[in-house]
């Protein structure tokens, strides 16, 4: 469920500890996640390389679902089930790296032995106490049978070791429990805490009272005694448990990140992202922090919820950010899990993987978010090749060829004459969100402005292709964008998930050009529209589409003529994670 950051300064030369696994414990705890006591310590004994992703970040077996940050060093924190690639005895892996992009996995930062976290040590994050003192706060289960869950801390065991490796959970722990009314099954994910004007420390945990999702505030003068602020942080009715809570500052003009202590500026917004535990998707609003009552309220155009702002349309969930102090800027990882089936995870031997690494900003219009692969990808780019005003009429297809379409990154740039031929929007269609649009609207539906756009992972002769695709409709005053990232026929392995992800996008069409970037990755497809104002990741599995029968395409299926104005695609390096 997540991820918590820190980062140390100093880049030194990785030790690596290999994982004993002599010891296999099971525990039946559930949290939100389908308990598998089969297959949840069955040890991967091959890892499966067909679908496998070679930029993006995974252990080298098994279950994963999130990442943290500390000193010159990244250091990435995750849910992991060292024993099976299936969710169970759930500890926290620990990987490190100097560049976000090469990895190596040292042993489990934080495993359950504790009376307080016996069973369970789940999500929560890292915070940098003054003196440079990186402190984690996590959610630790006490009972098998009622599932409480408290909040504890650890510290490394050795500050001059740059991977701390080592983490002590002293005994004085938990350092939280559920105060009177507050739902001990509910009770988690704290997140990385910051000192007020007042000297207080302040940290926000996820929750539920009946149907309403809350943050509760956790406030503290020493980091050790920790008192329920009088109002939760934020809540709202209707929306079920909230996850992995994540609230931090963005700048209102620039791209650049700000650490968490400076939600109390008068120039900056605030950001609150929750995961939905109902929906299984991360969702945020944006507005200000007031420190007089200690509560955040949303701007007046923002919704709480299932009908909010999402961080990505597509498998992302229990995402976190952390200050990245060496470049200024905030990143963004989400936990992107598989499509197919537990069967299929357990014959693979791995599970679930890390979306690419994201700089998040504040859109000028302050609107939204805006979300870009961090610039270090852009190392691993190799091969290139280069197309320009490429004609696409009604039906044409035009290859890429001369890169690995498996393993590859595209930026593409579409243009059209006119936005006259765009179909009119039926208003019988505003009941529908946009993953259900695009789930009626598929590329293979001819339309007036669009479907145009990229087919991934694509067989020579089509019979598997995952499009990514805009398809614009004419409202009454304006236009409405789609964005869809459609898996309905990646794969011709039927017991997949398949869904038609999609998003609208909020643009100003007056340039009559729409852009995307595609980061293809043997079953992950990222796709970042209009820099970053739609982001959509899909998990697909194609069985012809592999290696090097995999194919890219740019496509146009609407009766308006467009124009590829420039796509450059590359192949993309493999980094090194282990
Ligand atoms: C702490 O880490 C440093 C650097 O790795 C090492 O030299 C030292 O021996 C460690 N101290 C202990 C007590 O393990
Ligand atoms: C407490 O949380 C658990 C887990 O989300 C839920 O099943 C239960 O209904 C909640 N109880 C109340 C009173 O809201
Ligand atoms: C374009 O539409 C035709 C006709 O429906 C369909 O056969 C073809 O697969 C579509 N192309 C794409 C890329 O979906
Ligand atoms: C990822 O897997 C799919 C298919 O099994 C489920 O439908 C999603 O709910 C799940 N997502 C999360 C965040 O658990």
């Amino acid at each position: 469920m997540e991820l918590f950051w820190t980062r140390i300064s100093q880049a030194l030369p990785f030790i690596l500890v290999f994982l004993s696994v002599s010891t296999i414990r099971v525990t039946n705890v559930e949290g939100s996640h389908v308990l598998d006591l089969e297959y949840q310590s069955v040890l991967a004994v091959t890892v499966k390389q067909d679908h496998r992703t070679r930029f993006h970040f995974q252990p080298r077996r098994n279950w994963i679902n999130g990442p943290m940050f500390y000193n010159g060093i990244y250091h990435l924190f995750y849910q992991y089930n060292p024993f099976g690639a299936v969710w169970g005895n759930i500890v926290w892996g620990h990987s490190v790296s100097t560049d976000l992009i090469n990895w190596k996995q040292l042993k489990p930062a934080l495993t359950p032995s504790k009376p307080f976290d016996k069973y369970g040590c789940w999500s929560g994050s890292a915070t940098i106490l003054p003196g440079n003192k990186p402190i984690i706060l996590y959610t630790g289960v006490v009972d098998e049978s009622q599932r409480t869950e408290v909040q504890n801390y650890a510290i490394p065991a050795n500050l001059s070791d740059p991977y701390l490796q080592d983490w002590i959970k002293p005994n004085d722990n938990p350092i939280i429990v559920a105060d009177p009314g507050v739902n001990t099954t509910a009770f988690r994910d704290p997140t990385t805490a910051w000192m007020g004007r007042d000297g207080r420390w302040r940290t926000v945990i996820g929750s539920r009272r009946s149907h309403r999702g809350i943050a509760y505030l956790y406030k503290s003068k020493d980091f050790k005694k920790w008192v329920k602020a009088k109002h939760p942080l934020h809540s709202a009715p209707k929306t079920g448990n909230w996850e992995c809570p994540d609230f931090f500052p963005v700048p209102v003009q620039g791209t650049n990140g700000l650490d968490v202590s400076l939600v109390e500026k008068s120039d900056v917004k605030c950001v609150l992202k929750v995961s939905l535990d109902t929906t299984r998707y991360d969702y945020y609003t944006i507005g200000k922090y007031y420190p007089k009552n200690d509560r955040y309220m949303p701007d007046s155009n923002f919704v709480d919820g299932m009908n909010g702002l999402r961080l990505d349309y597509g498998n992302f969930y229990a995402s976190k950010t952390f200050f990245d102090q060496r470049k200024k800027r905030r990143i963004l990882w989400g936990w992107t899990n598989e499509s197919d089936t537990r069967m299929d995870d357990v014959e693979k031997g791995w599970a679930g993987i890390q979306s690419l690494p994201r700089k998040v900003w504040l859109d000028p219009s302050g609107k939204q978010l805006l979300q870009w692969p961090i610039e270090e990808l852009e190392t691993l780019r190799g091969h290139k090749v280069h197309l320009k005003s490429q004609k696409l009429k009604k039906g044409n297809l035009v290859e890429v060829k001369g890169i690995t379409p498996a393993q590859a990154d595209v930026e593409v740039v579409f243009s059209f004459p006119s936005l006259d031929k765009a179909e009119p929007f039926n208003p019988s269609w505003a009941k529908f969100d946009a993953q259900e649009l695009c789930s009626r609207k598929g590329s293979t539906v001819e339309g007036g402005l669009g479907p145009f756009g990229i087919l991934t992972l694509a067989s020579k002769n089509l019979e598997e292709f995952t499009p990514v695709f805009f398809r614009i409709f004419k409202m009454k005053n304006n236009f409405k964008v789609l964005l869809c990232s459609d898996a309905s026929r990646s794969s011709l392995k039927k017991e997949l998930y398949k869904p038609s992800f999609a998003g609208f996008v909020d643009v100003d069409l007056s340039s009559k050009k729409l852009s995307l970037r595609s980061l293809i990755d043997h079953s992950v497809v990222e796709s970042f529209g209009q820099g970053g104002k739609v982001c959509i990741t899909s998990r697909v599995y194609p069985t012809l589409a592999v290696f090097n029968d995999a194919h890219l395409f740019a496509f146009n299926n609407g009766t308006e003529a467009i124009s590829v104005e420039t796509l450059d695609a590359w192949s993309m390096k493999q980094p090194l994670i282990y």
